[in-house]
């Protein structure tokens, strides 16, 4: 036999595998593989354009909008992890679901899209972060960190482990992308298949990793035009809320000097001990590169004495590098699962969604955290490549929320939605043009009060161009008075939402139209707090 024939001779199995599998495959329904990461903001996403992202690309995540579509106006319904996990799942409002604070309240009777995905033939898989006080409904496999998860040394439980949660050792995202590739290894080539890969970072404390602790370190990025927002004009939750830079972040947990640890007035006790614990999950090799890394500068930073204007700035400095490094392996980590839908030739019949679970604020208004309906945490970054129905490179801006996913999937799967679900599939967008019945706004209701950073109980509604917000409720932490108290803003003149128009002379009649936009949405909905 000459060389040629050996090589054709040997390849011929695995040709004749994959046309055989292809004519087995009868079920041609599309894949869907959802990519959710926690708290990444659009900001940060080089395909949306912010100079932030400029800086620090995500080339990856770039190559999903190439090849599909961008959301310019997503947004969440509540900028809340559990909330807006629910939302997901459900496709409902978070009073209809159940889940409005963070810590509580999902309604698990409520039917899950994994469930009826999973009824007619889709096989199931959830990794990551779950944190949804309930199990997952729905799902052959599922491998699920703890709560809100560790960087480092993560522990995961799955059916096979008997409720018990068990430490592997690496980097959360990494390993997070292990254990999807592991589901899409393991699965059944002749059934569709839906995973949903909810990555822990780059939630707070923003602990990257260790291969990438010295990305970035010599870049100054650029400091929000809105950065010393004093929020005049604004009701009285933008000037009592515990989530700025300067005030909120903790040297030692947050912006990891460690060296502070005793030291006073820098740091809130707890932020000391929680940081050491969490520190102490680290292997010794591994702790070693986090102090080489980490221990120069900070003893560089001590020695400065920095205060004021410079201290503050030095703050917003190390938060976004942080930050910044995690997105980085979240990059990575996408990178890897395109390539894999590549070279298996799956990227044609699979819709793959990045997105966030909210939007995060990155410095603007002098803040971290998210909560607000302000645009930075309001809005979420969304990204849908599907090479058999969305034509590649379109953008939209047509108004989408995060209670359509599930019947996005359930469309897309030729199922019938169920008539609780408030959502509407975004099918009608992918051919690029925006439907003339398509909806012309938005509800948003946050109702995590009182609770970590203070951000009081509101709801709203959003057009193209205004934005309305109601915050409301008694006043329950520290010197928080009652409040009943609007504010408008026209986001064609005012994009970063500094000048509250309401009560503003020659505003009244948009006042009106909105505030009736907002009444049916109370009462079509039947929500029953504001
Ligand atoms: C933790 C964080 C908060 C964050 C919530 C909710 N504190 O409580 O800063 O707002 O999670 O985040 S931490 O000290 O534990 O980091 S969410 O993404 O899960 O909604
Ligand atoms: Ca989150």
């Amino acid at each position: 036999m000459n060389k040629l024939k050996a090589i054709s001779f040997a390849m011929l199995p695995v040709a004749m595998t994959n046309i055989s599998c292809n004519s087995d495959q009868k079920d041609e329904r599309p894949n869907i593989l959802y990519i959710m990461t926690d708290d990444h903001s659009f900001q940060t996403i080089s395909a949306y354009g912010h100079p932030l992202s400029q800086l620090a690309p995500t080339p990856n995540i770039d190559r999903l909008a190439q090849n599909g579509m961008l959301f310019r106006h997503a947004f969440v319904e509540n900028s809340l992890s559990t909330p807006s996990r629910a939302s997901l799942m459900t496709g409902l409002y978070s009073h209809q679901n159940g889940q409005r604070q963070l810590g509580k309240g999902i309604d698990s009777t409520k039917t899950f899209f994994s469930e009826l995905l999973q009824q007619q033939g889709y096989q199931t898989g959830v990794v990551g972060k779950w944190h949804m006080q309930c199990e997952p409904k729905g799902f052959d496999y599922y491998h699920i960190l703890w709560d809100q998860g560790n960087y480092y040394n993560p522990e995961f439980r799955n059916k096979e482990s008997n409720g018990k949660y068990i430490r592997e050792e690496g980097y959360a995202t990494n390993l997070i992308t292990d254990h999807s590739i592991e589901f899409l290894e393991n699965r059944d080539p002749n059934k569709p298949f839906c995973l949903l890969v909810h990555h822990k970072a780059p939630h707070r404390n923003w602990k990257p990793d260790l291969k990438y602790l010295d990305l970035y370190e010599n870049i100054e990025f650029p400091y929000p035009n809105t950065f010393h927002d004093d929020y005049s004009t604004r009701c009285a939750p933008a000037h009592t809320q515990d989530m700025t830079i300067d005030k909120t972040m903790t040297m030692v947990y947050d912006l990891k000097v460690n060296e502070l640890k005793d030291v006073s007035p820098y740091n809130k006790e707890w932020s000391a001990d929680g940081m050491e614990y969490l520190l102490k999950r680290m292997t010794p090799e591994q702790r070693e590169k986090w102090e080489n890394a980490y221990h120069p500068r900070n003893e560089a930073f001590i020695n400065e004495q920095l205060t004021g204007e410079e201290l503050l700035k030095w703050k917003f400095q190390r938060y976004l590098k942080d930050y910044l490094r995690c997105i980085k392996s979240i990059d990575d980590q996408v990178g890897r699962l395109i390539d894999y839908l590549e070279e298996n030739g799956l990227m044609d019949n699979t819709l793959v969604v990045y997105t966030s679970d909210q939007g995060f604020y990155m410095g603007e208004h002098g803040w971290f955290d998210k909560r607000f309906m302000y645009e930075e945490s309001f809005r979420t970054p969304l990204i849908m490549s599907y090479p058999k129905k969305i034509k590649a490179g379109f953008e939209t801006k047509a108004l989408v929320q995060n209670i359509d996913y599930a019947p996005t999937f359930l469309s897309l799967a030729g199922i019938e939605k169920p008539q609780e679900m408030s959502g509407t599939t975004l099918e009608p967008l992918f051919e690029g043009d925006e439907p003339a019945n398509w909806r012309t706004s938005l509800y948003y209701h946050y109702y995590d009060y009182p609770a970590i950073h203070k951000v009081r109980r509101h709801d709203g509604v959003r057009t193209e161009r205004y934005k309305l917000i109601h915050f409301y409720g008694k006043g329950e932490m520290g010197g928080d008075k009652d409040i009943d108290c609007n504010e408008l803003y026209d986001l064609a003149t005012d994009a970063h939402e500094l000048n509250n128009l309401y009560g503003t002379p020659g505003y009244e009649e948009i006042t009106t139209e909105l505030q009736s936009i907002l009444d049916k949405y109370r009462a079509d909905l039947k929500v029953d707090e504001f």
